[in-house]
């Protein structure tokens, strides 16, 4: 009986000890304010690239797979980006209406697009030999954009990490988990300490190699460079599914759903990373996802109260296809007319539909109407909300009705604005922050 008290006493300090490995002191945790300022800004773009842009084929899951590995491993002594452009990329996201950007400086191949010294596989390496990350951190802050930093977690290129392709199972014994963590610490301290990122993106994190523990000790240590650097839920490890949650277990400060819209959420911060085509690196002749399918992708995440993290792929020889420029353009003039309806704005009440999605600030109600052949659209009542008038947005006047339930309908003018959402503002008797 003795033995038994012991060894249960034994169990619960060993489970406690790792438990208290991956809890994060509410001290260090990024602030509500810092939060809040981040899910203001609901629209960034998301950049993958790399050497592998010379095959055309994904960035890292390529390795291996579609492209030899010794093939992969020695595209950068050919990758030299002549028409890479900072300015033009960032002025881009800023004509798009996009508020942030996010670069892969490591994604899982391991190079990085900055002059490392903690690893040689890197773009001073490579013919074109300047800081692809230091460039376009400048020209954010000449542009009033706010620069983040996409880290991958797992490096099927450095030895140091025990699983070397896409997909590996085996484990390999001359690796060194805890080398290859002191090299991440000390290639993400000079990230935060010279380009001060808004966000750090991490990725990567369901591999076995992977600890919870190192994705705590992680944040800490981050977080004593600079205290309000925002991360998100991929720092830890992950058990497979956890992209679009972010619970007691989970480390990192908003959830990131990755090519689905996420579900609304007033609680929990989130956003959705998706690609205006369909492979995160650039592609020839990739699928371009259409100006509807861009917008509505955009107010149906604000109106679950998150933000969306939107990606191109650039080619090799530093352009980002005009294609996907012109697309974004044709998001930023749309923005540039309705963006009262998404920046700074909350998501809901409503779950966003195939007909109308929400957003709310103030005493404002926007309703984005997507689908336009009913005459009506009918809101389910509000409790204690009253209308007092509604119009299009930079339009005229809605006709509208409460019914005795208080169920609000408005009758849609034949012709709309804008055939993608047009949005139609309701003003109400009490501030949409209390819905
Ligand atoms: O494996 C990566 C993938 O290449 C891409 O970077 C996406 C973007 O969020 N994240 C991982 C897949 O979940």
């Amino acid at each position: 009986m003795k033995q038994l008290f012991t060894l249960l006493v034994l169990l619960s300090t060993f489970y406690q000890s790792k438990a208290q490995t991956t809890a994060i002191s509410p001290s260090i945790k990024t602030s509500k304010a810092v939060l809040d300022d981040f899910m203001d800004q609901r629209f960034g773009m998301f950049i993958h690239w790399g050497p592998v842009t010379l095959r055309g084929t994904e960035i890292g899951w390529s390795r291996g797979t579609s492209v030899p590995v010794q093939d992969y491993d020695n595209l950068y002594k050919e990758f030299n980006p002549v028409l890479f452009n900072a300015d033009i990329w960032v002025k881009t996201a800023k004509d798009a209406g996009m508020k942030y950007l996010t670069i892969t400086s490591k994604h899982h191949d391991g190079f990085c697009l900055w002059p490392t010294k903690f690893s040689d596989y890197n773009i001073m390496n490579s013919p074109y030999k300047k800081d692809i990350v230091g460039e376009l951190a400048k020209a954010c802050k000449k542009y009033n954009i706010k620069f983040c930093v996409y880290f991958t977690v797992l490096d099927w290129h450095d030895p140091n990490y025990p699983i070397h392709l896409p997909d590996g199972k085996n484990l390999d014994p001359k690796a060194d988990i805890h080398k290859f963590i002191t090299t991440m610490k000390n290639q993400l301290r000079e990230i935060v300490t010279q380009y001060h990122p808004y966000v750090l993106w991490f990725d990567g994190n369901w591999e076995s190699p992977w600890k919870n523990e190192y994705g705590a000790d992680l944040y800490t240590f981050l977080k004593k460079l600079d205290p309000n650097v925002i991360i998100n839920n991929r720092i830890g490890a992950s058990q497979g599914g956890e992209h679009p949650k972010l619970t007691e277990r989970i480390i990192g400060d908003f959830a990131t759903p990755e090519q689905k819209i996420g579900e609304l959420n007033m609680n929990n911060p989130w956003e959705t990373c998706m690609t205006i085509c369909q492979q995160w690196a650039w592609k020839p002749n990739d699928k371009l996802k259409t100006l509807k399918e861009c917008i509505q992708t955009l107010a149906k995440t604000s109106g679950g109260n998150g933000n969306l993290l939107f990606n191109v792929g650039p080619m090799a020889d530093g352009r980002i296809e005009q294609r996907q420029i012109n697309r974004l353009k044709e998001m930023g003039d749309w923005l540039a007319n309705y963006g009262e309806s998404i920046y700074g704005t909350k998501g809901g009440p409503y779950k966003p539909n195939e007909v109308f999605a929400t957003t709310r600030k103030n005493n404002k109600l926007y309703v984005h109407i997507f689908d336009q052949k009913s005459a009506d659209v009918i809101l389910p009542a509000l409790h204690g909300v009253k209308v007092n008038q509604a119009y299009l947005l930079k339009g005229s006047k809605i006709n509208y009705s409460q019914n005795t339930d208080g169920s609000i309908v408005l009758r849609l003018p034949e012709h709309l604005p804008n055939a993608d959402d047009s949005v139609i503002v309701l003003e109400l008797n009490i501030n949409s922050d209390n819905l």
